[in-house]
Parts: structure tokens; C-alpha cells; sequence
């Protein structure tokens, strides 16, 4: 999705990055995979009481009602038609829908905009991972090449503000930011208009996870919406809604909410290091239709992967293998 350069890595560093992967949903691994592997195993027959076992370990690993039931609809379907005997054919179908599950079509404005700086917006409640996202990603993306400039609009968190400066100017990316306790609307039209003088290629914006209410907090979000699309036409391309993984369901439950109110156009599930609840990214994918576009798996500033459905799923079913 970087639009300056293709982000087609290096093999070499491409096998690392899975490897990274396949450690940090390790424990997701345990909790989905493992337990889908011990419903297969304890039983010779594809009968009615493994696929009650199988729902079970499903909604155990937090893949919630919905897909759960879309898997073991398509499982019962294809046993009635004789299509599934064994347990490797369960096993793969089970491969198949949770790949399909989150493999949703790009529908952001991003590769059709032109001229004037990308803007990206990055919202999400309190201790999702947003500040921490937005500096990840502006060192990637200034890394890649991009004239890459981020705007600092949650004013209520001075303290946060610093960590983001240290990262991003040590990118070599510009940060924009307003005093605390400033109109964050009036930070962003700031940090746009010298995104234009300065010719950035990409804006992104950090915002508050809470005003004094949640309503307040959502027509903010929808005021920067409509200054940022006054001063930069199109803009926001992207609406980068970030959710914790360990929060589990209750991510889901703060998905709709942003949904509603600020037109979110991609999803950046964080902290899928050292949760069992990863299978929340099937859950969630399965209910919003919105695709994922990066996943956090960690605190450094490198811990950030660009979602591919193929990797994930791979690195959950994929073979334990000692360390590489
Ligand atoms: N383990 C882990 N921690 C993360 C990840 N992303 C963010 N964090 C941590 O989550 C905490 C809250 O992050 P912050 O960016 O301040 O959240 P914000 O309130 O949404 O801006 C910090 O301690 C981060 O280091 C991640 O992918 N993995
Ligand atoms: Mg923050």
C-alpha cells in the first residue's frame, strides 16, 4: 500500500519477517491451532460430537459467533456432501475459510488520489497503540523514500508527544504539534498546510483515544475529517482504525462505535505479541468487512507487519520448527 516504492521485500528479509511473525502469535497458535489439532486427533470419525468440539475450540480462541458459525456451517455442508472424511479435509477447510475470512478488497482512496499530500488518519481508543503505530509507520514509510510528516493532534497527552517526536525525528521524518490542551482540528489544518508547502507525500495523524465523552471524542474526529477534506481534497485517503488484539470481543465491540462515526477504512490490530486472543483478527475482519492493513507485534519501532492473510494463516498452521 506504500505508494512511492514497491514494498516487495528481499527474500532474505521476508523469511525473517515471518519468522518474527510466527513467534509473536505463538501463544494465538497454542490457543486456536493447538486445540483445533486436539478435536481432530481424539477422534477416527467426522461425527456430529467432533464438530460440536471443534465449534467449542473455535469460539474458544476468540474467533466470536459469527465466524465461528460461518466455518462450521461450510464443514457441515461439505461433509453432507461427502466432500469431507477425513480430518486433514477438515483441517483444510477450516484453512480455507479463515483465509477467506480476511481477504477483503481495498476500497480506500489511496492509489487513486493525485497530487498533494496522502493523509492518513489514526484513531482508536485510549491505549490501543496509536501513538506508538503512527511512529512505526512514519519510519517506515520515510525509510521507503516518502517525504513523510506527522501530525501530533492528541493534545491531551504532552507525555506521549515526546516518545512520538524522539521516534519520528530519528526517522528522519517532520512532526507538527500543537500546544497541549490546543484545538486539535487546529493542529491538523496547521500540519496540513505545511505538509503542501513542504511538498510531503504523506501526512499522518495521531489522535486523542478520549475527550471528556465518548460523543465528544467522535465529533472531533468527524470535525478533522472535514478539515482535512477542505484542505486537501480527498482527504482522508485512509482512516486507520487500531485496535489491541488482548482486548479480545470487546475490540469489536469499540470497532463498531469508530465505524459509525468517522467511516474507518482499514484496520491495524496491535499487540498480537504475547495475547492467546489473535483470533479476534478473523472475528473482527469477518464482522467489519474492512481490511486489516498492518499488525503490531511488538514495542520496538520495527514491530509493525504489513497484513498479509496468506502469512497469518501460514504462520498459525505452520510447522514448529526450531529456532532460525
Ligand atoms: N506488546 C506490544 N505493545 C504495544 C504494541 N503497540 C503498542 N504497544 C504498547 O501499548 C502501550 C500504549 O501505546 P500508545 O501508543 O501510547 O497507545 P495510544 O493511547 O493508543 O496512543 C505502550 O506501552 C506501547 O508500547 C504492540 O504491537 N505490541
Ligand atoms: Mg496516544
Amino acid at each position: 500500500m506504500f505508494f512511492k516504492r514497491s514494498t516487495r521485500e528481499p527474500e532474505e528479509k521476508k523469511a525473517g519477517l515471518f519468522a518474527r511473525l510466527r513467534t509473536a502469535l505463538g501463544a494465538t497458535k497454542e490457543n486456536l491451532v493447538a486445540q483445533v489439532e486436539a478435536v481432530l486427533s481424539a477422534r477416527e470419525e467426522i461425527d456430529e460430537a467432533l464438530l460440536e468440539d471443534l465449534e467449542g475450540a473455535l469460539l474458544g480462541a476468540d474467533l466470536g459467533v459469527r465466524a465461528t458459525t460461518r466455518i462450521m456451517n461450510e464443514i457441515r455442508v461439505l461433509r453432507n456432501q461427502q466432500a469431507i472424511r477425513t480430518a486433514e479435509e477438515v483441517r483444510a477447510a477450516i484453512k480455507r475459510q479463515l483465509h477467506a475470512m480476511i481477504t477483503i478488497p481495498d476500497r480506500s482512496g489511496t492509489s487513486s488520489s493525485v497530487g498533494g499530500p496522502q493523509v492518513w488518519m489514526v484513531v482508536g481508543v485510549n491505549g490501543t497503540g496509536k501513538t506508538t503505530t503512527v511512529g512505526k509507520l512514519a519510519a517506515r514509510l520515510a525509510q521507503e523514500g516518502n517525504r513523510t510528516l506527522v501530525c501530533a493532534a492528541d493534545t491531551f497527552r504532552a507525555a506521549a508527544i515526546e516518545q512520538l517526536t524522539i521516534w519520528v525525528e530519528r526517522s528522519g521524518a517532520d512532526i507538527i504539534k500543537g500546544r497541549s490542551g490546543a484545538d486539535p482540528s487546529a493542529v491538523l489544518h496547521d500540519a496540513l498546510a505545511a505538509a503542501v508547502a513542504r511538498g510531503s507525500d504523506i501526512v499522518i495523524v495521531d489522535t486523542a483515544g478520549r475527550l471528556h465523552t465518548r460523543s465528544n471524542l467522535m465529533q472531533e474526529l468527524d470535525k478533522m475529517r472535514r478539515v482535512a477534506g477542505r484542505t486537501i481534497p480527498g482527504a482522508p485517503h485512509e482512516v486507520l482504525l487500531v485496535i489491541d488484539a488482548a482486548t479480545g470481543q470487546n475490540g469489536l465491540m469499540q470497532a463498531r462505535e469508530f465505524l459509525k462515526a468517522t467511516g474507518v477504512t482499514g484496520l491495524i490490530i496491535t499487540k498480537l505479541d504475547g495475547t492467546a486472543k489473535g483470533g479476534v483478527v478473523f472475528g473482527i475482519a469477518q464482522e467489519l468487512k474492512i481490511p486489516v492493513r498492518f499488525i503490531g507485534i511488538g514495542e520496538g519501532i520495527d514491530d509493525l507487519v504489513e497484513f498479509s492473510a496468506e502469512d497469518f494463516v501460514d504462520s498459525l498452521f505452520s510447522e514448529t520448527q526450531t529456532a532460525d
